[in-house]
């Protein structure tokens, strides 16, 4: 089997997505997730300018030597533009050697080693009021796991709290008081444990807001709510920085999702510093280099827990769907769903229902592009937000 043509669709269905179509010789293609949110068309560029001129002619079959090659060949290593790009080169390449086998892809990875893959989602309400009807909310609809957001006293726009996309065409600027927040925040999951019960997992995430000390406090503050974890307690580039938190408190930490090997994951992992890792299939190079990360956390007793907000697209979505029911040391997946508009330009045979997903029986990876429809849905230009302090500082966001 030869590599014939591979072609980049950026289309956006409500949000923009980067997807890489590969097509061989026998007619069987593949597809791969490359979207980075508020960076996409770089990706886009890497994949087009760089990368498909090096896989016309090859063999789709050789999966491991293209990632090697497309790894090392480029010199310069890492970082989220490259490592989504050859992400989307990785599971084109397992979508298509999967078809070529009939084969959903979690068979090619092991098998099931469960039935069906636990996940949580997202509760977020301005006030405690608004943050309950948002629970129910996630209940009814299934959810066994919930992560809480809320709105903190003072400031104008928080992390999470808002349903709509953190999208605009110029960066929305949010303020950040880090007092505030830690005040704050042991009273919201006081108030959702009495309303709630002990049992419900509960989830809250950080993002990358505290130094160590700050987060060595919060999650004290917070063991008497029993968190299933917390995520992103501090910009975990600094990985010494864990070993305080650790020291601690016993609330379990999840960090990895803007990270893109497993480098970046080095000492959290060996000095066992954290609890699951976090990192999806598109932004840490694809299935093979995820799966290798998983073995590695697994040896620790950390387990996964795959990055899946909503600008990961439903490919890398399935990708990683296929990897939670086949790895032992699975923890859960994070799943926002998708708009009606996404799923009808990306047609799926993953299916979420009591809380649960499940990759599908399909051969490969299980997902379609409708190319028409996709076109008619062009690239809106978009932001993250940017967060400051009161005085103007720009924080972490
Ligand atoms: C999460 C993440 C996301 C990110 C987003 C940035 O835990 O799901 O923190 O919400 O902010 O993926 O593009
Ligand atoms: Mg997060």
């Amino acid at each position: 089997m030869k590599i014939v043509a591979a072609t980049v669709v950026v289309t956006s269905p409500g949000r923009n997505f980067v997807t890489l179509k590969i097509e061989t010789d026998e007619g069987v293609t593949g597809l791969g997730d490359a979207t980075l949110n508020g960076r996409e068309l770089a990706v886009a560029s890497y994949l087009t300018d760089h990368v498909v001129p090096l896989l016309i002619g090859t063999d789709p079959h050789r999966i491991e030597d293209t990632w090697q090659s497309l790894y090392r060949g480029a010199y310069w290593r890492r970082g989220p533009v490259t490592m989504a790009a050859i992400a989307a080169v990785d599971v084109a390449l397992w979508d298509i050697k999967a078809k070529a086998a009939g084969l959903p892809l979690y068979q090619l990875l092991g098998g099931q080693s469960r039935e069906r893959v636990r996940t949580y989602g997202h509760a977020h309400g301005s006030d405690i009021p608004e943050l309950f009807d948002s629970v129910r909310a996630m209940l009814a609809q299934g959810y066994k796991s919930i992560r809480i957001q809320t709105g903190i006293p003072g400031l104008r726009k928080v992390y999470g709290v808002r349903s709509t996309l953190d999208q605009a065409d110029l960066p929305v600027v949010e303020d950040w008081d880090t007092g505030a927040y830690l005040r704050h925040v042991p009273r919201v999951f006081e108030a959702v444990r009495t309303e709630f019960g002990p049992e419900l997992p509960l989830l809250h995430d950080v993002h990358h807001r505290l130094t160590p000390i700050q987060a060595a406090r919060l999650g004290k503050d917070l063991e008497p709510y029993d968190l299933y974890w917390l995520e992103d307690c501090t910009p975990a580039e600094n990985q010494d920085g864990l070993r305080l938190v650790r020291k601690h408190t016993t609330t379990p930490l999840a960090i990895g999702e803007v990270f893109n090997t497993v480098f970046d994951y080095q000492t959290l992992v060996q000095e066992q510093l954290i609890d699951y890792v976090r990192s999806s299939v598109t932004h840490f190079g694809g299935v093979t280099p995820l799966r290798k990360l998983f073995d590695f956390a697994a040896i620790h007793q950390i387990k996964s827990a795959i990055h899946g907000p909503e600008d990961i697209s439903p490919v890398g979505m399935a990708a990683g769907i296929h990897l939670d029911l086949a790895i032992h040391n699975f923890g859960i997946q994070e799943y926002a769903g998708y708009t009606e508009q996404t799923d009808e330009v990306f047609p799926h045979a993953f299916t979420f229902s009591d809380g649960y997903l499940h990759p599908g029986e399909t051969p490969g990876i299980g997902v379609e592009l409708n190319e028409e429809l996709a076109a008619a849905h062009p690239y809106a230009q978009a932001y993250l937000p940017v967060n400051r302090l009161h005085d103007g500082t720009v924080h972490d966001w």
